[in-house]
């Protein structure tokens, strides 16, 4: 059993339960991807697998998660709204390097300075976050340029201990994802055609820093070679202007 596995079963459980889930079709090639690294008795084999799920209100749910020993793991779990929600992403970045854990959790706002988008979708998270915050303390320097794309409740820690990861971060983990799922069941499509514009747009910027930014590509680089790396990050990882272009059918 690998660090965030149960992170996983614990996530597909839990939206199985509470959605109604369906398949979300991966791209030939991204299901699972491996390739032996290292040199002699550092030499391990890294997978990584990708799961993915959509409902009426979600666009995609997806996962990446990649296992490559003790000292490679992460999950990046992410959920895309559908563009008639004004719904927050869920993002959670779980990683494990040589250098230790690194953990981002948040439900990531369309319109971070908006004070009502803020009442709705952030406020009732503050118990949730100020409760976990006392045992995952902040995480320290990440790039000012995410900073809009994080909410006031964004959990943000580099725990010393794996024992912390699976305890604190798993439970953490999951209340936030419940408390999305709160949010999920609640939500009311937009008619307003200014606000759908204004979703689209955050939508799209989102994804765009995520992509052209994404933290994994320099390590995916490394295993899997660029082309598949590009292929992977904009027909998987980060799609949805590929899905606006050519829509599936
Ligand atoms: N991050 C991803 C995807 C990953 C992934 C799709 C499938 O978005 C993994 C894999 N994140 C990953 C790895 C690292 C990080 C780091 C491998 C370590 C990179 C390294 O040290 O070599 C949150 N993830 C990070 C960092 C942050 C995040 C802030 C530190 C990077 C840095 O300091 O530059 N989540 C990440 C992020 C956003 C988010 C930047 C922006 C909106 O939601």
């Amino acid at each position: 059993m690998t660090l965030y596995q149960p992170f996983l079963g614990a996530a597909i459980a839990c939206l199985q339960e509470r959605l109604p889930l369906q398949p979300y079709p991966i791209p030939a090639g991204f299901e699972s991807k491996s390739a032996l690294v290292g040199k002699g008795k550092h030499q391990e084999t890294v997978v990584t697998t990708s799961v993915a799920f959509q409902t009426p209100k979600l666009r995609q749910i997806r996962a990446a998660h990649v296992q490559g020993g003790k000292s490679l793991q992460v999950l990046n779990f992410v959920i895309f709204p559908q563009l008639q929600y004004d719904l927050p992403f869920f993002g959670a970045d779980l990683v494990t390097l040589p250098g230790g854990h690194l953990i981002a959790l948040d439900m990531q706002p369309l319109f971070r300075d908006d004070p009502q988008y803020q009442a709705k979708y952030t406020q009732p998270l503050l118990p949730t976050f100020e409760h976990f915050r006392q045992h995952l303390p902040w995480g320290g320097d990440f790039p000012a340029e995410a900073q809009p794309f994080f909410s006031p409740a964004f959990l943000w820690t580099r725990p010393e201990k794996t024992e912390v990861v699976e305890t604190h971060v798993f439970e953490a983990f999951l209340a936030y994802l419940h408390q999305y799922l709160d949010f999920v069941e609640q939500a009311e499509p937009i008619l307003e055609p200014q606000s759908l514009a204004a979703i689209e747009q955050a939508q799209l910027r989102y994804l765009r820093y995520r992509a052209e930014k994404d933290p994994a590509r320099g390590m995916f680089t490394r295993f899997y070679g660029p082309e598949w790396t590009e292929e992977y990050i904009h027909g998987f990882l980060f799609d949805l202007e590929r899905q606006l272009t050519h829509p599936r059918s």
